[in-house]
């Protein structure tokens, strides 16, 4: 093997429980909760192909970007709101009590079955990913309680053989950092470092550029390579938590680490099949990316939500980021967003994907509910460089997104849809007979509902959210209200809430499923919406496309 195992001894992780709950509730008040080191030190492991050098962090003034949210002046904060955001907080604290009671220290509840599913290493991804919304919605006694528990998980030790890079990223180094940031608990900060210290093992390729899954096994022989047909998500979207790692921590090889698959990136992107896009695959071995379909869906969303958060978490100081959003976001607005024809004639954009072949690119209309991030990308990434047309831009794909909800009986939006495209942009009137849905219970609009199912995602709130302090319009939060209603409607259990099977039944059957982004993200967000704007304000901190807020460079 070639990482060595700490020298400290390994006690019951019941015993050490007791101990921590004992000290933490008998010390005075506030109390640092003792860090319980994993077994393995992965800080040790020897890399077959260590960096040759490594890149600082920007040291750089951060430059004074112009401001997110509205004026302070706009927001109001009413009674009505107060009962919202009681509302969204009694809906998360069901679930979290229910994963407490049914699956604590699982990863995911199963909200019908009321058991517990490992789906992420077995390493609590719903109460890490939790955590700092216990801390937001002052939930302290739980949240204290979740720290001590986290502080005593051992990240070396797991029954599978692997782990999912991207998703240990954003789950749990997002949720760890972003708990600490909060809190200030040097246990969660240390607890970050040991995953950042197990991630940074995937770098271990020969061209640096980490594969979709770390491998222990093939990491201990040095057999790892990047992938060549992996998303272009996973590895572009680990630059937020590597690069605040580095920050907390005063160690770039994090951020050097993820950096250079965005330099890679940025080597190829004017390149690519749609110049200023990159494909939903790619081949990082090879350094080569000529795939053929271009969206804001899954494989490649975060990739581009990634840009314009990184610009804000550096404070503006590395151009490379700003360039790679604009040069991206032109192609986007050109190539994939369209109005759709609905029968009330809105002016709504919607993002489709691009199938590019010998004779040019084609738009497929099809769309996701996890391209509804796109309205909070534009909305920030206009705020930040100045830019107001992608402002309304991104008001106009919120807007879709909340049209969409609404349309559907339950009143919530499909995985996969399909819309009618407009001619033109401008004008577009309903025509009834350009209207040919595939099955009967399509409502008018769509062409399809190819995957009807709702999993409990929160791209179309994180956006409504977005626009929401952008603008301090309170149409935002009544869209939201709606949103939440329809949402708790039809995925309420006995226990907590579930994935749905299909929006188009108000009678739908559900699904055993809540993932950790229920607590982590979508309820987050519907708290923040009715919260006053300076909870997780935008000029202070960035969101991760986990929901776990970093603090911005000033
Ligand atoms: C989340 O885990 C993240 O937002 C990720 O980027 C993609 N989607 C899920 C939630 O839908």
């Amino acid at each position: 093997m070639a990482f060595r195992r700490r020298s400290c001894a390994v006690l019951a992780t019941g015993a050490v429980m007791m101990i921590l709950i004992i000290m933490y509730f008998s010390a005075p008040s506030p109390t640092v909760v003792p860090f319980i080191p994993g077994t393995v030190d992965w800080s040790q492991f020897e890399h077959f192909h260590p960096a040759d050098s490594i890149k600082p962090l920007p040291t750089d003034r951060p430059r004074r970007l112009p401001p997110v949210q509205a004026d302070r002046s706009l927001f109001k904060h009413s009674e009505l709101t107060e009962k919202r955001r009681a509302a969204t907080r009694d809906e998360f604290l069901r679930s979290y009590n229910a994963y407490k009671k049914r699956a604590w220290m699982m990863d995911e509840l199963a909200p019908l079955s009321g058991t517990g599913k490992t789906t992420f290493g077995g390493w609590a991804a719903t109460l890490v990913d939790s955590l700092d919304t216990l801390w937001i919605m002052g939930l302290k006694k739980e949240f204290d309680e979740a720290t001590i528990a986290i502080s005593a998980m051992d990240f070396s030790v797991t029954n599978e053989g692997g782990i999912n890079v991207f998703e240990t990223t954003i789950r749990h180094l997002g949720g760890l950092l972003g708990a600490y940031e909060l809190s200030r608990q040097p246990t969660l900060l240390q607890k970050a470092k040991e995953v950042g210290e197990m991630l940074y093992v995937a770098f271990d390729t020969p061209n640096r550029l980490p594969g979709f899954w770390l491998n222990f096994e093939d990491a201990r022989n040095g057999r790892q390579v990047a992938g060549t047909n992996d998303p272009s998500a996973s590895p572009a979207s680990l630059t937020l938590e590597m690069t605040r790692l580095s920050q907390l921590t005063g160690d770039p090889k994090f951020y050097d680490a993820a950096d250079r698959v965005i330099r890679f990136l940025d080597r190829v992107q004017n390149d690519t099949r749609l110049p200023g896009m990159w494909p939903l695959t790619v081949n990082f071995q090879g350094e080569v990316a000529d795939g053929d379909t271009f969206s804001l869906g899954a494989l490649a969303d975060s990739l581009y939500e990634y840009l314009p958060k990184m610009h804000a978490l550096l404070g503006g100081v590395d151009p490379m980021y700003e360039r790679l959003y604009l040069t991206s976001a032109d192609v986007i607005t050109h190539d994939l967003l369209y109005r759709p024809m609905v029968p009330d004639n809105a002016d709504i954009l919607i993002s489709g994907d691009v199938r590019v072949n010998n004779q040019g690119h084609n738009l497929s209309p099809e769309s996701q509910h996890l391209t509804c991030f796109a309205g909070g990308m534009f909305g920030l990434g206009g705020r930040l460089t100045g830019n107001n047309t992608h402002v309304e831009i991104g008001k106009k794909l919120a807007q879709g997104c909340g049209w969409v909800y609404k349309a559907f009986p339950t009143g919530v939006m499909p995985e996969i849809y399909g819309m009618i495209p407009c001619e033109s942009a401008e004008s577009c009137e309903w025509d009834e007979s350009k209207w040919k849905p595939h099955g009967d219970s399509i409502p008018k609009g769509f062409s399809h509902a190819r995957d009807p199912r709702y999993i409990l995602r929160p791209e179309a709130i994180e956006s409504v959210f977005i626009m929401y302090r952008i603008t301090g319009d309170t149409e935002w939060q009544d869209l939201a209200w709606k949103m939440f209603q329809s949402i708790v409607k039809v995925s309420r259990t006995e226990l907590a809430n579930a994935a749905i099977e299909d929006v188009t039944n108000s009678e739908s059957p559900k699904i055993d499923s809540m993932e950790s982004f229920w607590l982590a993200e979508t309820l987050k967000y519907f708290y923040l919406i009715f919260s006053p704007p300076d909870l997780i304000n935008l000029d202070e901190y960035v969101l991760t496309t986990e929901a776990h807020p970093f603090k911005r460079a000033r």
